[in-house]
């Protein structure tokens, strides 16, 4: 019988050649030993909520009072919920006919569109129209989107920093284009370097490859950088030069643990450089409710902001959204109440800046501990991270131990990984899965796991690394820096 069009051999290529190792081997084998009985510390995913942040109050009274409308209509309604909470679900189950059971608009809820735009006037001083805002099922789906509209075939290119989410290399492949890499530097704080850029460029133009679209993931993940106001000028600049559309992930906007760089939007510093860039760069910039201190990741809300996308794009892109449907209802509200948070002079505003002002300092605390106790491990250095949720040290594997790695059938650091998870119930992310130079081997960890227990983390990290060299080093030399 000849194969059957979903038997493994004749499904799409395309499917086969994606990867993605944030949910890959290693988090398979963490979840065997769970289910084994073993305690496992899930640092694989940005995902706070799993690793015991606590979900900001006012957000979910306001969505809970949506789910359930009837608590309205209860007398006692004011006893349990604050007025301003009561106010706010009021609101948008006025903007959503229908309630939360109900599709809305395949671009999202027009109101909230327009608190998403207003919010980002206020944080970029220009601006914003809520028509050219869609709302998305966090900001992967938007990413896809997007991605699906540039990419025609084999011979597109996009250019990607490496290492990188693999949610990019991932929807390229399924796309069937090209991911054109450029290298971000580890010496240099993971910064890029506009020369590196043209030089990718001009080399996939050789092998034929039309470069169209440039990625930024700005605080990086998995890299944790955060990007100078010259740097993101020096990319605009580029792109204009080279007729390639910016996508500007910017999911780590609120995620800052520096006070030398803030985050600065694209669209502002696109903005601020004028015409003629400021009227003809094509820019799509994303945010989600996934990240900075809420964390919601399991509501699935994002949005993204188009700016010089031509009406005629807008309108297919909203075909393209049409097809399925409607993003999630529940995470259009967060997304409203994150870019519309309780203002001072509200009942719930001294609650909301007390609990979020909480987990980013926290967050900030457990940045340095993390790096700080990576530099002090024999082998490990690691950059700072500056913003977003992750650390990604470099590990100098000795020779012995790329042997030994080698004679398992495994990826170095993969090999590395697998055994930190043996040892300690640590799951992280071996660094080729985010694209590393040849020879250079790194882990991702986020920096999530609750602040009392990173001590405990951190020492037991330690203890399994100084065993690791002990046993493979030769005392003669390791991988390159
Ligand atoms: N962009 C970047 C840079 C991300 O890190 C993530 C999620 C997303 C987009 C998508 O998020 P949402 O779809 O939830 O909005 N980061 C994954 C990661 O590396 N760990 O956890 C999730």
């Amino acid at each position: 019988m000849p194969p059957r069009p979903l038997d493994f051999e004749s499904i799409n290529e395309n499917v086969k050649r994606a990867q993605y190792a944030v949910r890959g081997e290693l988090y398979l084998r963490a979840s065997e030993l769970q289910k084994e009985g073993k305690k496992i510390i899930f640092t694989n995913v940005g995902n706070p909520h799993a690793l015991g942040q606590r979900p900001l109050t006012f957000p979910r009274q306001v969505v809970a009072l949506c789910q359930a409308p009837f608590l309205l209509e209860d007398p006692n309604v004011g006893l349990l919920f604050p007025a301003d909470a009561i106010a706010r679900a009021k609101h948008y189950l006025s903007m959503a006919p229908g309630g939360l059971g109900a599709y809305s608009d395949s671009r999202g809820i027009p109101g909230v569109r327009k608190e998403v735009a207003e919010f980002i006037q206020r944080r970029d001083g220009y601006p914003s129209d809520p028509e050219l805002i869609y709302l998305t099922d966090g900001a992967s789906k938007g990413v896809m989107q997007i991605l699906s509209t540039i990419i025609r075939g084999q011979g597109d290119g996009i250019l990607v920093p490496v290492p990188q989410y693999p949610l990019y290399s991932a929807t390229i492949a399924l796309h069937g284009g090209s991911l054109v890499p450029y290298y971000l530097e580890e010496t240099e704080n993971w910064g890029l370097d506009a020369n590196d850029l043209r030089q990718a460029v001009s080399q996939a133009r050789y092998k034929g490859i039309t470069v169209r679209a440039m990625v930024i993931i700005n605080p990086g993940n998995p890299t944790g950088q955060c990007l100078s106001e010259a740097n993101l000028r020096e990319i605009l600049r580029f792109c204009y030069q080279e007729n390639l559309v910016l996508l500007g992930d910017e999911v780590y906007q609120q995620n800052i643990y520096q006070d030398e760089r803030p985050f600065v939007s694209s669209k502002k510093v696109l903005m601020d450089m004028g015409p003629p860039i400021s009227r003809e760069l094509q820019l799509v910039s994303f945010h989600t409710v996934s990240k900075g201190y809420w964390g919601e990741c399991g509501q699935r809300g994002g949005y993204y902001e188009m700016t010089n996308i031509p009406p005629e794009t807008v309108d297919e892109i909203y075909k393209v959204a049409s097809v399925s449907l409607s993003p999630n209802v529940p995470a259009q509200i967060f997304m409203g109440l994150m870019v519309n948070p309780p203002k001072p002079g509200d009942i719930s505003y001294d609650q909301y800046v007390r609990e979020s002002k909480g987990i980013l300092d926290s967050l900030r605390r457990r940045a340095r501990l993390m790096t700080d106790g990576f530099n002090s491990c024999r082998n490990v250095v690691c950059n700072f991270t500056e913003g977003a949720m992750y650390s990604f040290p470099q590990i100098r594997l000795p020779p012995r131990a790329i042997e030994a790695a080698k004679q398992a059938g495994k990826v170095p650091d993969v090999f590395y990984c697998l055994k930190l998870l043996e040892a300690t119930g640590i799951s992280t992310v071996p660094g080729s899965g985010f694209g590393q130079k040849e020879g250079v081997f790194h882990l991702r960890t986020t920096i999530l796991p609750a602040e009392e227990e990173m001590p405990a983390i951190m020492s037991s990290f330690k203890k399994f690394n100084d065993e690791f060299m002990e046993q493979y080093e030769d005392h003669r030399g390791y991988s390159r820096m």
